[in-house]
């Protein structure tokens, strides 16, 4: 019997991934660019080698659905494996757009690696990882990273690489929790119905490599204007392509409109903030550090909850037992 534990954080893309071209490997039909933030994390102990799985999420036995992704992913990780128990919690709450998808199979990836003896690079992590959740194939790494879209069929070149370290730049990401209720429809079913029938979604896949290169640059030249830029038009063209799915996916509430309309007032006024959105109705704000006491001012009477949130760390072990 052998235990590991795993700290990971959240990411929030700043260019977006939406549509799979693989959903059996999954493997994205566009790359994507994000930040792993610091604060928000999931905490995750894999004991690996008891006599029958048990998942347990904050203390209490998980909910059905949930411990079969867990342990279909140790499944797919290590097909003849022994019985495993993983506790796992968040400090943050899960399932409204806020990402603890990302942070979950990230963590995981980790602690049972550890917990099974192997010894895998990032890289390989980061595949394994990808697998659980596209998104938190970007948690691996710290601070800036892009999720390589890859060419091969098996999905060995579609992971994560590293951009820029977390104080590569003093950027922060302020979440606005517009509703804390879970979101209606998940990623996987919501990316295969805008696939399948937005008249966008071509355009969508041809756009978005060139928004990754402006990212990629903008972010090598902490330019916050081209990367504001470039990360609201991803995030429009994406609601643009879930909305004109069929049925539509309208994440949008009216809270999130007033604040993206405050994020513009902002501009105006001369302050450095851009917004994006993921698959629900919260927005985050990306804006200077020293700029994000003014931004938290403007969006505060529509919103419930706010959050000032910056670059964090990629998943790491946590020797802290
Ligand atoms: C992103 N999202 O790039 C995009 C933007 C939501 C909108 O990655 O189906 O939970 O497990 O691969 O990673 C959320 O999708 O989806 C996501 P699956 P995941 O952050």
């Amino acid at each position: 019997m052998q235990t590991a534990t795993a700290i990971a954080h959240p990411n929030i893309a700043l260019v977006k991934y939406w549509g799979k071209r693989s959903v059996a490997l999954n493997l994205p039909a566009v790359p994507s660019l994000s930040i792993t933030l610091d604060s928000f994390r999931t905490r995750t102990q894999v004991v690996w080698g008891v006599d029958a799985d048990a998942v347990h999420v904050d203390g209490s036995p998980a909910p059905a659905a949930f411990a079969k992704r867990v342990t279909d992913f140790l499944d797919l990780m290590s097909p003849n494996r022994p019985g495993c128990m993983v506790l796992t919690e968040n400090n943050f709450p899960s399932g409204a757009g806020l990402a603890s998808s990302a942070s979950g199979f990230a963590a995981l990836a980790v602690a049972a690696n550890r917990a099974a003896g192997r010894h895998d690079d990032r890289t390989a992590l980061s595949i394994m990882a990808r697998r659980g959740s596209g998104s938190a194939c970007r948690s691996l790494f710290g601070g800036f990273s892009e999720w390589k879209l890859g060419s091969r069929p098996d999905g060995s070149d579609s992971h994560a690489v590293p951009v820029a370290s977390p104080n590569y730049w003093a950027v922060a990401m302020v979440v606005a929790v517009v509703t804390e209720r879970a979101k209606a429809v998940g990623s996987t079913e919501g990316m295969e119905r805008s696939r399948t029938t937005s008249p966008f979604y071509p355009s969508w896949v041809e756009t978005t490599p060139g928004d990754v290169e402006k990212a990629r640059e903008a972010v090598y030249e902490r330019d916050l204007e081209a990367l504001g830029q470039v990360m609201e038009r991803s995030t429009l063209k994406m609601h643009g392509v879930m909305m004109s799915s069929d049925p539509p996916l309208l994440y949008w509430l009216p809270g999130t409109l007033a604040v993206l309309h405050e994020v513009g007032d902002l501009r105006r006024q001369g302050i450095g903030a851009w917004a994006t959105m993921d698959a629900g109705p919260q927005v985050k704000v990306l804006c200077m550090h020293q700029d994000a006491e003014r931004v938290v001012e403007a969006i505060k009477p529509h919103v419930r909850r706010i959050h000032v949130l910056r670059p964090g760390p990629g998943a790491f072990i946590d020797d802290e037992e």
